[in-house]
């Protein structure tokens, strides 16, 4: 069996697709509006390089929000999850598995609120099979082209901001009613941008979380993958009590 993927990882027939964005003091970083608190954003500071404090070695300490860049939510980030796992605590077995991809990026370029329904899901279902028992759906926006550019990003005016997300109905059945272990995203969280005046607020974090699921938010190249058929290694830092971590997310695909 293994040795099966050993040649194919061999053959060039496994392509690898990095679905990891870029990582420094340029990546986005939601903005949560007064009176929340906000993450910080990712820096590093020298220790060292080639000099009187390291002669031959460069290094750096990292500054950071868990919640930062690509990275896995794990169900103890959100009230609902409470009781659930902390971000070290999910399976090695669940770091790996299928992913399928739902492809709403005509739709986002003309508003950018779009907001997934069960109907877009059920209508994939038609098309492709029903959705990965243990695995993941990503949901691909077009968000990704704005990564380099946080107000685009984060597309904010007065009435705060616009991004692409999830239903309220459609959280709730994705948590409930799907074999998934949780969503990926391309934008900055699993939730719209307007979601915070749902009911609830932020649905997608409220039920997938407090089912036990999880996120993967700021995924990159998901328009390189097939809408069935990859294996996506996610791979969060194991921080004891984190509630999330910056991840190197990796898609396997056939060729
Ligand atoms: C805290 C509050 C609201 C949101 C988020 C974090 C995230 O998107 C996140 O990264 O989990 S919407
Ligand atoms: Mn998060």
């Amino acid at each position: 069996m293994l040795r099966e993927l050993i040649d194919a990882l061999g053959s060039g027939k496994v392509e690898i697709i990095d679905l990891t964005a870029s990582l420094s003091e340029l990546t986005p970083v939601i903005q949560l509006p007064p009176p929340f608190a906000n993450t910080r954003k990712f820096e590093l500071s020298e220790v060292s390089r080639y000099d009187e404090r390291g002669p031959a070695w460069y290094w750096n300490d990292i500054s950071t929000g868990e919640h930062v860049g690509t990275h896995f939510d794990a169900p103890v980030h959100w009230i609902t999850g409470r009781e659930g796992i902390d971000v070290s605590q999910v399976p090695a077995r669940q770091l790996i598995a299928p992913a399928v991809v739902i492809d709403k990026s005509r739709e986002c370029a003309q508003n950018p609120d779009y907001l997934l329904e069960i109907a877009d899901i059920e209508a994939w279902e038609k098309q492709h099979g029903a959705l990965p028992k243990g695995g993941w759906l990503f949901y691909r926006t077009g968000w990704d082209a704005r990564a380099t550019d946080q107000r685009r990003f984060l597309n904010a005016d007065e009435t705060g901001p616009h991004t692409p997300g999830i239903s309220i109905e459609c959280a709730k059945w994705l948590a409930e009613k799907a074999p998934i272990i949780g969503v990926g995203v391309e934008t900055v969280g699993t939730d719209a941008g307007k979601a915070h005046s749902f009911d609830p607020p932020f649905p997608c974090h409220a039920f997938l979380l407090g089912a036990g699921k999880y996120g993967l938010t700021q995924l990159a190249n998901l328009a390189r993958l097939p809408a069935t058929g990859a294996v996506v290694i996610a791979g969060p830092l194991p921080i004891v009590h984190g509630s999330g971590s910056p991840a190197r997310v990796l898609a396997l695909v056939e060729r």
